[in-house]
């Protein structure tokens, strides 16, 4: 297969304005009529090409007459002698063989699509790119009683009987877009409805369509979308444009959710929520996808992409909305962490590794393989970067006029700087090697201080390494936050300075420092790289307990314990003192919030401590980790049973204060159960029985599971038992013992492979066990090689079913020049199986080949 490049991009030579689609529905068969109005664009001969993706037209006729049309292996041709022309293309599709779960398929008795990137050509040849933006009518007939609701793009302009126990539905979408953008859902749905006023008076429709049984865990979808619909229009000036929102639930779905015009299709684990089934953490991610998604009404469909290679317009743009748009709803900075712990562990090791590329990428074999962290997440810090450096009043005129300009159109990532530049007067130009580059860049900052004249010194260097294709970097435009704290006093030296680093090395002054000061450098991860300085682990401490900025009191925590277990991996032991006093310190300070020391008081992940070390033995990390865990809760052992005890709640409720308690009080228990306390087991279990809601009796779970005691397969068969029905509350089982600390968790896993209720053609239920497993750096990186072989195998068997999710689990093996000799070999040994497979997916070759070099 021949890659796509960026330098080829070609304006379209055929424009489709209007399309009107007549689908004759049915999960066996289903026949599909396009009507298209094609119109050339240019001077130009070329026929016009349909993209297609293994389906065949039935007949295409040319103003009415039948013609001929040449067969491509993905496209058909058609030569048309004038300059417009209307086309007319019938399909027969299958949905109920499409496994792939792109274009037309069927999803527990629903018929549904997903079309973004090339799932259209799935469903009708067409010009499947984002840049042609087309007016879609849609008309749906199907059986009444298995179909009785039928939506589609746009507002509903009619429907009514069809004959023989069918019927018909008609939408319309004023608004042209591309064809990723389309959808329609057919089935038997109940919807929780509500209505919201935008701000210049207009009511809309809401509503959130899901199967009966699953009604009434739809409120707080709901509630969220309202609450980013008034968000939008308070912090960006945006205001949603149909008289309808429809959100519909579905539970097989390659990824998270998608943002079609006026009618999103959601994977039902990012709708569905209530106390019982869903965990705080489920919450949040519900409300944040509810909220990426109607965001993109304005950021990815207003304004689209004019190329894929542009994706991250507007998926690093909408996770910045997002992630702000959270922020606004509880703890800005307990969010900031969880998301640059989210950067650590996706983004950073795919941008150190075979598979890096820049967030506009140069080339692709297959798009779907460059739905990326580097796109979305780093996508987001970039434009972070850009709000930090521009204030938030030049930023939002930048994004006015970003809007403005492009309404209606398929704009670049080059647009989205030059809308930024021309609202603020910065110049941009360096900036922009963010988009070009990849790879993290390194910074070293070292602090020196001359007591006699009061002058503080940071010197100031970067580094940005090489990767696949791109040996040699240009320095960045790197915004530093800085603040100095006086190390006798504690109070701060000063205002914050934002320093912008834009050479290789730049020393940067300070004056008037009397005391010793302590460095607090990239505060709010200012900019995302990778930091290494001379502060000690007395400045550490220091700054977990004084820095006046809370991520930043984080963040000096997470080094400190970085910096510990990095040195008794390598040397074998370490001093845990400071860590301990500092940790015993934050859960003694009565006024932080609880959420904040529950994340505060967690060690970096095994696979953080692996990504600092030149030569990752996996074995090594554990007990090293194990080690300080068990010594922090032995020797706070009485601090962890406070903690705990404290934080006990009363009845559920999902607001900051309470799900600050339970994550508290599940960490405590976490430390409780690493301490030996003979009563942990129980404790664990009376909460596991005792909690009504997911969030403490699934961190009970997590926590027996782990563990030895014979309670674990008592709980591990209630929750069974219990949930057995409920396919989102079963993927949590699966997942829960796939992460297992436990020396037989590759065993577990082999066996849940066999278990009945396990499946690979569902992606939730395959990424719960395959995808879970690949991270718990332990079990997956077994001595025997045992974790590489379970998943190489899988990911050939998934392949067969569902190239995209498949592909989207390679880069756990793709890492395999971090581990020693004889790991590798066999990392690499299982990629070099996959490869040689025979009739792998483009997506599989793509991922699994580059993995390779
Ligand atoms: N735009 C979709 C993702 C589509 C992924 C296609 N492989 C959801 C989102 O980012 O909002
Ligand atoms: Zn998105």
């Amino acid at each position: 297969a021949q890659p796509i490049r960026r330098a080829d991009y070609r304006p379209p030579d055929w424009l489709v304005p209007e399309l009107a689609l007549d689908f004759e529905l049915g999960a066996g068969e289903t026949r599909v009529t396009g009507s298209l109005s094609a119109v050339r664009s240019g001077a130009h001969d070329r026929p016009l090409r349909l993209d297609r993706d293994g389906i065949v037209p039935d007949s295409v006729r040319i103003d009415g007459v039948e013609a001929d049309w040449s067969q491509l292996d993905d496209a058909i041709e058609v030569t048309l002698p004038g300059d417009a022309h209307s086309i007319e293309i019938a399909v027969t599709l299958h949905p109920d063989r499409n496994t792939q779960l792109m274009g037309l398929y069927a999803s527990g008795g629903l018929l549904c699509t997903q079309c973004e990137a090339q799932g259209f050509r799935r469903i009708l040849p067409f010009p499947d790119r984002p840049d042609v933006l087309t007016r879609y009518r849609v008309r749906m007939t199907a059986d009444s009683t298995r179909y009785p609701v039928l939506l589609a793009n746009g507002d509903p302009v009619g429907s009514g009987d069809a004959g023989d126990g069918r019927h018909w539905a008609e939408w319309d979408d004023p608004f042209p877009k591309p064809s990723y953008l389309f959808a329609l859902v057919a089935g038997d749905l109940v919807a929780n409805t509500g209505s919201f006023t935008t701000m210049s008076g207009r009511e809309v429709q809401l509503g959130i369509w899901v199967r009966e049984s699953d009604l009434a865990k739809t409120d707080h979808a709901l509630s969220a979308l309202k609450t980013a619909m008034a968000w939008d229009e308070k912090v960006y000036g945006r205001e949603y444009d149909l008289d309808v929102f429809n959100i519909v639930a579905v539970d097989d779905f390659n990824f998270g959710a998608m943002e079609n015009k006026g009618l999103n299709i959601f994977n039902s684990r990012y709708i569905l929520a209530d106390p019982d089934t869903a965990t705080d953490y489920d919450y949040d991610a519900v409300a944040a996808v509810v909220a990426h998604e109607y965001f993109h009404n304005w950021s990815g469909n207003r304004v689209t992409c004019r190329d894929w290679f542009q994706l991250s317009l507007k998926e690093g743009f909408t996770v910045f909305r997002d992630q702000q748009f959270s922020a606004d709803q509880g703890s800005p900075a307990v969010k900031r962490i969880e998301d640059v712990r989210g950067l650590r562990a996706a983004q950073f090791p795919e941008d150190a590794g075979p598979l890096a590329h820049p967030v506009r990428p140069d080339e692709y074999l297959e798009i779907s393989n460059f739905y990326t962290a580097t796109i979305y997440n780093k996508g987001a810090e970039v434009i972070r970067m850009m709000h930090t450096m521009l204030g938030e009043a030049a930023f939002r005129a930048g994004s006015d006029l970003y809007f403005d300009r492009h309404d209606g159109t398929a704009a670049t990532v080059e647009d989205f700087a030059c809308a930024m530049e021309d609202a603020s007067g910065a110049d941009l130009t360096q900036f922009r090697l963010w988009y070009s580059q990849a790879g993290t860049p390194r910074v070293s900052a070292q602090l020196s201080h001359a007591p006699g004249d009061g002058r503080a010194r940071i010197a100031l260097r970067q580094l940005v390494p090489p990767t696949p294709g791109q040996p040699d970097k240009a320095p960045m435009l790197l915004p530093l936050r800085i603040k100095l704290f006086g190390s006798e006093t504690g109070k701060p030296l000063g205002e914050e300075r934002l320093v912008l680093l834009g050479d290789t090395s730049a020393d940067i002054a300070f004056d008037g420092v009397a005391e010793t000061p302590v460095l607090s450098i990239n505060r709010g991860f200012s900019a995302p790289v990778i930091l290494d300085t001379n502060r000690t682990a007395a400045d550490l401490a220091f700054l977990s307990a004084h820095d006046d900025d809370p991520f930043a009191r984080y963040e000096a925590m997470q080094q400190l314990m970085l910096d510990t277990l990095v040195t008794a991996v390598t040397h074998g032991r370490a001093d845990h003192d400071a860590v301990i006093a500092a940790v015993a310190r934050t859960l003694a300070s009565p006024d932080l919030d609880k959420a904040f020391v529950g994340e505060a008081v967690l060690l970096p992940s095994e696979s953080f401590i692996g990504d600092q070390l030149s030569v990752v033995d996996p074995d090594a990390v554990f007990r090293a980790r194990e080690a300080l865990r068990r010594d922090l809760a032995t020797r706070l052992g009485e601090q962890w049973r406070d903690a705990y005890d404290g934080a006990a709640a009363n009845r559920f409720e999902y607001t900051p204060a309470a799900k600050g308690l339970r994550r508290l009080r599940n960490v405590a228990l976490g430390y409780l159960a690493a301490s030996g306390a003979p009563d942990a087991a129980d404790l664990a279990f009376a909460q596991f029985e005792g909690a009504d809601n997911m969030t403490d009796r699934h961190g009970a779970l997590a926590t027996l599971v782990n563990g030895t005691s014979d309670k674990r397969i008592a709980a591990l068969d209630i929750f069974y038992n219990r949930y057995r029905d409920n396919p989102l509350v079963l993927d949590k089982w699966f997942s829960v013992q796939a992460l297992s600390a436990r020396d037989d968790a590759v065993d577990q896993v082999e066996e849940l492979a066999k278990h009945r209720d396990f499946t690979l053609a569902n992606p939730n239920r395959a990424r719960a066990l395959v995808g879970m497993f690949s991270v718990n750096q332990r079990a997956f990186h077994h001595p025997s090689g045992r974790g590489y072989r379970f998943v190489a195998d899988q990911l050939l068997a998934l392949d067969k079913l569902n190239p995209q999710t498949a592909a989207k689990l390679v880069p756990p093996l793709g890492r395999w020049k971090r581990f020693d000799d004889d790991r590798a070999a066999m990392m690499r040994g299982e990629l070099e199986r996959i490869v040689a497979s025979a009739g792998l997916s483009k997506d599989m070759l793509e991922q699994a080949g580059k993995s390779l070099d």
